[in-house]
């Protein structure tokens, strides 16, 4: 284990290294678990004391000394994957070829920050602020460290790490180095262009051992660079040459101070709705509390807000599905190579999406196992195990659980996750009108959690042929839509798997008919709906202030901040006290879920901020002028509307207003929605209502190649190529001799087109 890093300063001179160099070392050793020591006076043998722009370090009191910033980290990071400290870091050499390529990997990233952006700019941008001052030097160097990181921009673009899937060494070296940029020169605007980095940044910051490491970090507000002066101004006509050397020299320390002083730790919203989507969500999820930021890519915290929010979806789905009869139960992670592969058609598109576990400690195991992806396979052969009759029947199970798909797209929190929670249903019938009845209930369940519960709008429909679980009879969906990126999204979906697996699984019963032993295969259906529910409502309903939460999953519907002012007197103080308090108690015993923020340590204003932040829908205020008025002031998240409101009055007040948000943001999200669909016959439209971030209905044959010609050819700068969202179940009249927009052969049907998550 390593416990201490001794380093020291070169001996004679002053030390060149920048500070910055010293607190990667810091942030290296907290990852470590490991503490700083300092050596003084020590003895360099061994080592070049050249230039020493690190501090020298020292592994063990035998070990000689080390310098030079990339030689150090590397150092760590073998010292740390032998076993001593934080292996995960570093590759270890136990596996000569891809340790070698991953370690490669990471070196080329530390040599990125010793050559790109700590010689190239970091020492002279710091000089330029701290010490000289010349407007085109600075400028140049500027643009130089623009350069630099836009390499690491563009890398970040589609990695979430630097080095493969986890945080390596080179993360931590990477991100310790660019914090002084994020300190002190790249502010909002340059933060906003620089949006990969800028996220990747945050995500190793959420790292708890990161975030310990690196500290808090105070986001530069607006570079304020020096004034030039003196003879050193080379730009014609800029900045104003005045005065002499002396003030040359202080200038810009004082303008260092200044800097410090104007960094805001950001409240609000950086990234804005319609401007910058990707941003701004997770901006939105990380800031409202929702999500923290995982290691492994694709993984994510679910913070007690967001999980509260499942726990109702959870609460009002698991009352309806037991009111129709089905039973929870829970069927294990692990299945064995051979089971999931049972029913080989439909596992063979997903394969490469199934996640394996092939060592217990360091040994092989015999067979690998999976992680379940969907449980068909793994609770079928039960169930042709417990089924014999016809009593047997209905069999109507579900299990709400966790399921492994280990995607290669673009990760993004609740939408597409590498692990994510759902409930899955999987039912067993005699016959198909049984189960193809149970295939609408479930759905119409599904629809009511977006319309009901989130204030969603979705459509109702058919997958097409090509979209359709390729294990079913049929799959019904409810389709929803994010109208600020135009796409649609995939809400939950129902299937009548029909007796294809039936017959895979051999789930055979008993008939009831009379004088003779009939069996039949059963008819079966699976469905399930997952925490993208909650992604989807906030990337419908969220705006720049960030989250805007429907009161019926609100986890707290009103929050009540009491505005004490320092010149009131102790008993109008204690008056305000007494009747926040009561309105607190009378909203709990109307069973408002309320929560108060009485807390002396933050203003009003950030209270407002913090709460807008988290969506929640109404906000309390009480001030000193309302307390003779015996009023508070109600405000609406939703529309920012604020009421005048007696004490008296306010439950009722509440209750009225938490039902109206209610029904308001369903009925303002539905017309966004409908505005959302446009009616397109002929091709030519099709791609330019896309590019306007339009779904489509368009009358179509149902060919399944006409379907995939139609997402080549779509496919634009724009966006990725449009698929068919579903067949809705509501069909507007299709005159006879109708013809499809794309193929011009007959139309079978309307159906709904559009870009897609
Ligand atoms: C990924 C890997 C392996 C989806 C997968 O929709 C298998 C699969 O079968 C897989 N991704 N699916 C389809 C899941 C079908 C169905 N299962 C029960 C549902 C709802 C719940």
């Amino acid at each position: 284990m390593l416990t201490k890093i001794c380093f020291a300063f070169p001996p004679s001179e002053k030390p060149t290294f920048p500070t910055w160099r010293l607190s990667v070392l810091k942030a290296i050793a907290a990852i470590a678990g490991a503490s700083l020591e300092k050596i003084k006076d020590p003895v360099f043998s061994g080592c070049l004391p050249i230039k020493c722009k690190t501090p020298a370090i020292r592994l063990t009191d035998a070990s000689g000394w080390v310098t030079e910033f990339g030689a150090v980290c590397r150092s760590l990071g073998v010292f740390m994957a032998s076993g001593a400290g934080a292996a995960d870091l570093y590759p270890s050499f136990q596996n000569l070829s891809t340790a070698n390529e991953k370690a490669g990997q990471i070196d080329q990233w530390i040599d990125y920050c010793v050559h790109e952006l700590d010689d190239g700019h970091g020492v002279p941008l710091v000089d330029q602020l701290t010490k000289s001052y010349d407007a085109q030097t600075f400028e140049d160097l500027a643009k130089s460290l623009r350069t630099s990181l836009s390499l690491l921009e563009l890398h970040l673009k589609t990695n979430t790490w630097l080095v493969g899937n986890s945080m390596t060494l080179a993360d931590v070296v990477v991100a310790a180095t660019v914090k002084y940029f994020f300190e002190n020169v790249l502010d909002a605007g340059k933060r906003k262009s620089l949006p990969a980095t800028t996220r990747w940044f945050e995500t190793c910051l959420s790292v708890p051992a990161m975030e310990q490491a690196l500290g808090k970090v105070a986001y530069c507000s607006k570079v304020k660079v020096p004034q030039a002066k003196g003879g050193k101004q080379k730009k014609k006509g800029g900045d104003k040459a005045k005065g002499g050397k002396q003030k040359n020299k202080q200038q810009p320390q004082k303008k260092k101070k200044e800097g410090k002083g104007s960094k805001v730790s950001r409240m609000g919203l950086d990234a804005r709705k319609l401007e910058e989507f990707g941003d701004w969500y997770s901006e939105v999820c990380t800031k409202s509390e929702m999500i923290s930021y995982y290691e492994i890519s694709g993984c994510y915290i679910l913070r007690p807000w967001a999980y509260s929010i499942w726990d109702s979806i959870h609460q009002w789905f698991d009352g309806q599905i037991k009111a129709l009869g089905v039973q929870n139960c829970y069927f294990p992670l692990f299945v064995t190579e051979s089971v999931l592969n049972k029913e080989k058609d439909h596992v063979e598109d997903f394969a490469p999406e199934v996640a394996w576990v092939t060592k217990s400690g360091q040994t092989d195991l015999d067979v690998p196992i999976a992680i379940r992806p969907t449980s068909e396979t793994v609770m079928y052969p039960f169930y042709a195990d417990w089924i014999r009759s016809h009593r047997d029947l209905p069999l109507r199970l579900n299990q709400w659980c966790n399921v492994i798909r280990w995607e290669f797209k673009h990760p993004t929190p609740f939408i597409r996750s590498r692990e994510f929670l759902w409930q899955e249903g999987h039912t067993a019938f005699a016959t198909k009108a049984e189960a193809d009845a149970e295939v609408l209930d479930i759905l119409d369940l599904y629809s009511k959690i977006y319309e009901e519960l989130l204030a969603v709008p979705v459509m109702r429909g058919k997958k097409s042929q090509k979209e359709k679980f390729a294990g079913a009879l049929y799959t019904t969906t409810v389709e929803a839509f994010i109208p600020a990126t135009g796409k649609g999204v995939q809400g939950g979906t129902s299937h009548c798997l029909g007796q294809n697996f039936s017959k895979m699984f051999n789930i055979q019963y008993e008939t009831e008919a009379i004088g003779g032993k009939g069996k039949d295969f059963v008819w079966q259906n699976s469905w399930g709906l997952t925490t993208r529910t909650i992604g989807v409502m906030v990337m419908v309903h969220g705006d720049d202030r960030g989250l805007v939460l429907p009161p019926r999953v609100a986890p707290v519907q009103a929050v009540i901040i009491p505005i004490p002012k320092a010149d009131m007197t102790e008993e109008a103080k204690a008056k305000m006290e007494e009747a926040s308090g009561k309105l607190f108690d009378s909203f709990k015993s109307a069973g408002i879920r309320v929560r108060m923020d009485d807390r002396m340590n933050y203003t009003p204003g950030w209270k407002y901020s913090h709460w807008e932040l988290k969506g929640v829908p109404l906000r309390i205020e009480i001030g000193p002028k309302d307390l003779d008025k015996e009023q508070c002031v109600m405000a609406r998240r939703d529309t920012g509307k604020k009421d005048f409101v007696p004490w008296k009055d306010c439950v009722e007040k509440t209750q009225k207003l938490l039902l109206d948000m209610q029904k308001e943001m369903l009925e303002r999200a539905r017309a966004e929605f409908n505005d959302s669909i446009v009616t397109v016959t002929k091709w030519d439209d099709f791609v330019p209502a896309l590019d306007a971030k339009k779904m489509i209905l368009a009358p179509w044959c149902e060919e399944v190649a006409v379907e995939e010609d139609v997402k080549t050819r779509s496919a634009s700068e724009e966006g990725a190529g449009a698929k068919t969202l579903c067949i809705p179940f509501d069909q507007p009249d299709l005159p006879a001799g109708t013809k499809c927009f794309a193929s011009g052969k007959p139309a079978k049907s309307w159906a709904l087109w559009g870009r897609s998550y």
